[in-house]
């Protein structure tokens, strides 16, 4: 039995498809709203056809990679003009896709993660100076300074290179032209493509104009490191420069050793600053998990200045992270396509070159798999021992697979060190205590408007 997929009525006799249902400016919460109507699989035509899937059961399906795969679309293709053939908008017929994992692998695991912990307490420590000296009358703006944080992060840890985002009152320019490059990028392949090349010129232009203003910097920094070697530093921009892929013989290319440089920057400072900003967020609307964390750094860390060796330690905080990355994922979906045609949970046909969406929202509160209490922020569900437990393929904000998030621990590691260095320092507040989650989307979603304050805690240095 072959049944049809539900799917929303398309407008303007079809020529529209279903793109007027979302909101370009956030297009995902049309997605869930539509999504909760129409059931967990649903399908709507967006310049091509796709299926957005909207429970464990289903997306547990299109995570095998014997059947399906990742094709770069929507949003990502139109951010190839800044990432090329980088490793997260490439497509796994591109060589250079292969070279990269194989090289970078390493470079983001868990012995390069070590060697990078000096530099990420360097920039968190920034950051708490910064609170510091503000005073607990000053209102954090959230958003505004852990987007600092996890781009001086990337930029020291990978590039060995100094934004210095704490040092300035404006962000570095090349934050505002890669936000603007993502959210263009969005906005474009929200609109059908007669409209983009016929009123939406000049967007394209300054989009393109900002592109290569960041192209420009990558180039300064690798210019920079070949003029002054640098044989000791084992950091990415040595790693792209210097290795050799064992099983082609071949290096990088400048050209996508600049993609790359650009892809981490993109891959790894919105996802992780809007994943801190959720989880002090959650902190602070459920003060009891907020005195859980704060006890187990003490109990963890106490006075003593962080150290790699309490990393492993910090269990609570990690789970209030992996939680608030349940309850609000950054990143919104991803996608893959079936290697072949093929048959969705044994009714529903699909061709090969259809897109098939996860809609992380929905599958990380399947009352399924999370309970009816899945609005809930509670730390303890992501306890090792009952993550363990979760069906497979429930929690997937990383993605999925070969193509899931090389920098991953990356992110993890600096997350914890920022947080538990707040929190063994801090009490926290939020600025207006009324204040309830509001969401803003880019590329990522993000708390909006979220500010709070920060009061050093009596007796710490
Ligand atoms: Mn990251 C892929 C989420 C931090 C670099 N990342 C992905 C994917 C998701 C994701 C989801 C898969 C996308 C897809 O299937 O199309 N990433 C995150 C989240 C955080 C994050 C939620 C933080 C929290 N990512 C980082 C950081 C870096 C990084 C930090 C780098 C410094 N991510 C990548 C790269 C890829 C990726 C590179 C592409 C991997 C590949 O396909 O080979």
């Amino acid at each position: 039995e072959h049944l049809t997929i539900p799917q929303p009525p398309e407008h303007l006799f079809g020529l529209l498809g279903n793109l007027p249902d979302l909101d370009p400016s956030f297009p995902s919460k049309n997605i869930w709203t539509l999504q909760q109507l129409y059931g967990p699989i649903m399908k709507l035509k967006l310049g091509s056809e796709q299926v957005m899937l909207g429970d464990q059961q289903h997306i547990n399906e299109i995570c095998d990679e014997k059947r399906f795969h990742k094709v770069p679309a929507g949003a990502l293709t139109a951010i190839r003009a800044l990432t090329g053939d980088g490793l997260f908008t490439a497509y796994d017929s591109e060589m250079n896709w292969w070279i990269a994992h194989r090289m970078l692998v390493p470079a983001f695991g868990p012995i390069a993660l070590r060697s990078m912990f000096d530099d990420m307490l360097d920039i968190s420590s920034q950051m708490v100076l910064k609170w510091d000296r503000l005073g607990p009358e000053h209102e954090i703006d959230c958003a505004d300074d852990l987007t600092r944080l996890a781009f001086d992060t990337i930029g020291l840890c990978a590039f060995s290179y100094r934004f210095n985002e704490f040092y300035t009152d404006h962000a570095h320019p090349f934050a505002q032209q890669m936000a603007d490059v993502l959210t263009e990028s969005g906005r474009r392949v929200s609109r059908p493509g007669f409209i983009n090349d016929y009123v939406y010129r000049n967007s394209e232009q300054k989009r393109q104009d900002n592109v290569k203003r960041m192209h420009d910097l990558c180039d300064q920094i690798v210019t920079d490191r070949k003029k002054n070697p640098q044989p000791q530093n084992k950091d990415l921009l040595n790693t792209m420069l210097n290795s050799i892929d064992r099983e082609t013989g071949e290096g990088l290319s400048d050209e996508n050793i600049r993609y790359q440089m650009a892809t981490f920057l993109v891959a790894g400072h919105e996802t992780t600053s809007s994943t801190l900003s959720f989880t002090y967020y959650n902190l602070l609307k459920n003060p009891d998990t907020l005195l859980k964390a704060q006890r187990q750094v003490d109990e963890v860390v106490g006075d003593n200045v962080l150290g790699l060796q309490h990393l492993s330690k910090l269990t609570y905080i990690d789970a209030c992270i992996k939680e608030s990355l349940r309850l609000s994922s950054p990143i919104t979906r991803w996608s893959v396509c079936p290697r072949k045609d093929t048959t969705l949970q044994g009714k529903y046909e699909v061709k090969k070159d259809v897109q098939l969406v996860s809609n992380l929202r929905a599958l990380h509160h399947d009352p399924a798999v999370w309970g009816d209490d899945h609005d809930d922020f509670k730390p303890e569900r992501m306890l090792r021992s009952n993550f363990e437990k979760l069906p497979p393929n429930s929690w997937k904000p990383f993605g999925n697979g070969t193509r899931s998030c090389i920098g991953r621990g990356f992110a993890e590691q600096e997350m914890i060190i920022n947080i538990a260095l707040v929190l063994q320092r801090f009490q926290l507040q939020l600025a207006d205590p009324t204040y309830e989650l509001e969401l803003k989307s880019t590329l990522t979603i993000k708390p909006w408007n979220f500010k709070m304050e920060v009061r050093r805690r009596p007796g710490k240095a």
